[in-house]
């Protein structure tokens, strides 16, 4: 699945529910024998969540498009297929979290590109199952270390921290994925053992936290954060 939303495949509302049908095809195909995410923009994986989606929408729209970051979410973690994030770009949140879910991990050896859950530096808290994610990848103190400073990493200290499996040549990261992917043919039991709990935990809370994301990010103090983030955005470009 190789992600085309230009100019950073940012995850909009729409974007969400097309990866969702895809992965949901693909989960049903019985020929399919896993799944390579990846990107086919240059430099950049995914740049997260679509920061427009989450500044001056009605509650409406908010909650609906919080819904459709768990399912996409839920979807990726609790996929019955092998599947390799072949990050062929930065990786900041939300795109981090999609990397995340996957099994295993390949990162181009690009000291350009980082990865990690910044969310902190945009004045917004990662919600507790971008924080079980984190925390299952990389441990526990790592995770808290991380989320409090909202910390990118660049290839080699994900690959030291273990958030990404594998540091390849820019060119090479398909080729390894594919050659990764051939190793194994279907997720055992494990995978689903190892996971369930984390998936169980935001299922059981799903409309709780949606009404928190809601209430969350309409507050007048985090939309003024986030415009400032999206200021600060446009002028690091001049
Ligand atoms: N959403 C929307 N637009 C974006 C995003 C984004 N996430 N990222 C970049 N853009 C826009 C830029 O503003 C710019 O727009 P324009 O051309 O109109 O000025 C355009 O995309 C191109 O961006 P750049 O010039 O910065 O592109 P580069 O190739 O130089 O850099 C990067 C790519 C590294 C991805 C860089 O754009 C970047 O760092 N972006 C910010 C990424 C980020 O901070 N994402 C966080 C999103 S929040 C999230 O995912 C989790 C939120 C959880 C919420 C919990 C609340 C309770």
């Amino acid at each position: 699945m190789s992600l085309q939303n230009p100019p950073v495949n940012s995850l909009s509302l729409e974007f969400l529910t097309d990866i969702c049908i895809s992965v949901e095809k693909l989960e049903m195909d019985k020929t399919c024998r896993g799944l390579i995410i990846t990107s086919s923009l240059p430099k950049v994986f995914s740049a997260g969540l679509d920061i427009m989606e989450m500044y001056g929408k009605s509650p409406e729209r908010c909650g609906e498009f919080w819904r459709a970051v768990q399912e996409m979410w839920l979807k990726l973690y609790g996929s019955n297929m092998v599947t390799i994030a072949a990050i062929n770009g930065s990786s900041p949140a939300g795109g981090c979290l999609m990397s995340m879910t996957c099994d295993y991990r390949i990162m181009a050896d690009n000291p350009r590109y980082s990865i990690g859950l910044n969310e902190t530096q945009l004045g917004i808290v990662a919600p507790f199952w971008f924080k079980d994610t984190m925390t299952n990848t990389v441990g526990h103190r790592t995770t808290e270390l991380s989320l409090q400073l909202g910390q990118m990493y660049n290839p080699a200290e994900a690959l030291k921290i273990g958030l990404v499996d594998q540091l390849v040549p820019e060119d090479q990261v398909s080729h390894y994925s594919h050659t990764n992917h051939d190793q194994v043919t279907t997720p055992d039991r494990s995978k689903s053992m190892m996971r369930k709990p984390t998936i169980d935990k935001l299922t059981s809370k799903r409309e709780a936290d949606i009404q928190n994301f809601v209430s969350f990010i309409t507050k007048d103090s985090i939309q003024k954060s986030i415009g400032m983030y999206l200021e600060m955005l446009k002028k690091r470009k001049r």
